[in-house]
């Protein structure tokens, strides 16, 4: 069966293929820390992985070690439509794909049977309504915006005010990206929170963090800045199509203990999958061992 997986992460087993191109019954602890280094795994882990390991391994001691990092799952519960609308808000540093997702998370909604409305919080750069605008077009979904510049927690209120008053499922908002050095956006993004709050009591439901898969395991720092600005509920991990890094999954999920929900593939709608953690870690563990 085609596996969405493997060919995801297909930059990612080629380079583990550059240093096991053998794959074995047994592998020794040199051989898999050098898997796990070149796959981008960061060396805390590494050494952690391999801590009382035997000099052979094998792929159940493997697996048991690498899927040990996915302690907390996604969590589902608000498909049973108790919150609703159920309000999504996405945040993220610049450019780490979090409009694109929120035009992919759209499409699955949409796909699911549920109603979208979007909230084009992200009134900071030049052309972003706009972006977030040909979006909604083309997959036929109201958006709230207002003009650049102004305040986006207004945005905020008005997307979750329309979604109560038509009856819509989901609301998704976009925000700015922000560097944790740009504490007047720090915030922005604590009063967008408020005023959601303010507009339906517990919203937003889950503030997701958008992480850039091609920044490996470096992108962690940045995701405990958010952290510790608004409190994420979950993770999206962009643009792993496009890496050789895709062992930083690990990492972010050790450092971080938050679920990751999705996974972005590609750079269409329909690219946005997600996140399973047997899956993901059986893609690897195929190319080393038989
Ligand atoms: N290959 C690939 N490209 C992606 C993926 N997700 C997003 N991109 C691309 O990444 C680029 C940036 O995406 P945006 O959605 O504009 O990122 P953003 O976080 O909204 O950026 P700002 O609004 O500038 O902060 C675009 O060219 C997207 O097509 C993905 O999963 N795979
Ligand atoms: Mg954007």
């Amino acid at each position: 069966m085609f596996n969405i997986f493997k060919k995801v992460f297909s930059k990612t087993t080629k380079a583990i293929k550059e240093v096991a191109p053998k794959k074995k019954k047994k592998i020794t602890i040199e051989e898999f820390e050098d898997i796990l280094l070149e796959a981008d795994v960061n060396y805390e882990l590494v050494e952690i992985f391999l801590e009382d390991l035997p000099n052979s391994i094998d792929r159940i001691t493997a697996y048991n070690r690498l899927i040990s990092v996915f302690q907390y799952k996604a969590d589902w519960k608000f498909y049973n439509g108790e919150d609703r609308p159920f309000v999504d808000m996405i945040v993220g540093v610049n450019g780490a794909g979090k409009t694109t997702t929120i035009a992919k998370l759209a499409k699955l909604y949409q796909k699911e049977g549920r109603s979208v409305i979007l909230g084009a919080g992200d009134t900071f750069r030049a052309a972003a309504i706009e972006q977030l605008t040909k979006w909604a077009n083309r997959l036929n979904i109201p958006i709230i915006s207002t003009k650049q510049g102004h305040d986006p927690s207004a945005v905020v209120y008005d997307t979750i005010s329309s979604a109560k008053a038509k009856d819509i499922d989901v609301v998704i908002i976009d925000t700015a990206g922000r560097l944790h050095t740009q504490t007047n956006l720090g915030e922005e993004l604590k009063k967008m929170v408020r005023i959601a709050d303010k507009a339906m009591k517990n919203a937003p439901h889950r503030k997701m963090l958008i992480l850039d898969g091609t920044q490996g395991s470096s992108s962690i720092n940045q995701a405990k800045v958010f952290n510790k600005m608004i409190g994420i509920d979950g993770i999206i991990i962009t643009k792993l199509d496009g890496t050789a890094k895709g062992g930083s999954v690990l990492s972010i999920a050790n450092e971080l203990k938050m679920p990751i929900y999705y996974i972005g593939t590609g750079e269409s709608p329909d690219d946005l999958i997600r996140f399973k953690a047997n899956e993901y870690v059986n893609t690897i563990l195929d190319e080393i061992f038989i």
